[in-house]
């Protein structure tokens, strides 16, 4: 059995910081694969037992201990590995500013949109959409700002804020139905960068899950 134990599935962004974290970190893991589609399992009583009482992916198992949401683990890892970590208290902050405006406002928008559009049946309604879609636009011209003048989010090293910003940024531009890296010229780069670092893989290259059957 491998060190640790991912909870995840190939079309969740945000299991893929944590995933993308484990590889480029060079760790011993390997992926259980969560039914979300089908089986709906992070909403069932047994996985809000046995697994994650809020009913989220991902999950990280490491020994006896179990660890959700995705800034946590990122923090975890980055702590024990001593790679992609914020060093000193500053540099910390800076991290978790960024976790957390990225959790709330990025890829917590754009997850649920990409969701809503392309595999919630029926599809999302047309206004949460567009409503969504303008929260999106205005977030991510925030990061590409951001990024317009250093190479990774915190400067000139990347660390556990990029890699919890890039979540949903490498899945295909038809799932969106908008080209991030087209219409935001800094972030472009900075995903260029991202996937240089030895051990980069693709969401669905790295995850179990992909294609979904039927698809
Ligand atoms: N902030 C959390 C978000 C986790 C999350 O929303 N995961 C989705 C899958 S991509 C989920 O498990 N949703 C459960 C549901 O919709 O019932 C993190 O970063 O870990």
């Amino acid at each position: 059995m491998a060190e640790y134990q991912l909870y995840c599935f190939a079309q969740s962004g945000n299991a893929y910081r944590a995933a993308l974290m484990l590889n480029l970190i060079g760790a011993d893991w390997e992926p259980t694969w969560v039914d979300f589609f089908a089986k709906g399992e992070p909403r069932t009583p047994e996985y809000r037992t046995g697994v994650n009482e809020m009913g989220e992916v991902p999950v990280l198992v490491h020994g006896k201990r179990k660890l959700s949401q995705s800034g946590v683990i990122l923090s975890y890892l980055a702590e024990r590995s001593g790679k992609f970590k914020p060093e000193g208290e500053d540099e910390r902050l800076e991290a978790l500013r960024w976790i957390i405006f990225d959790n709330q406002k990025v890829n917590g928008f754009l997850g649920p949109y990409r969701f809503l559009r392309i595999f919630a049946k029926p599809p999302g309604d047309p206004a949460v959409l567009a409503f969504l879609k303008g929260r999106i636009d205005n977030n991510l011209a925030i990061v590409d700002k951001r990024l317009a003048g250093r190479p990774f989010v915190l400067g000139a090293r990347p660390t556990i804020a990029d890699l919890s910003l890039v979540a949903y940024l490498y899945y295909p531009a038809e799932e969106f139905g908008f080209d991030i890296p087209a219409q935001h010229k800094h972030i472009a780069v900075w995903l260029d960068r991202i996937k240089a670092l030895p051990g980069w893989k693709h969401p669905y290259d790295l995850m179990p899950g992909h294609p979904l059957p039927g698809r």
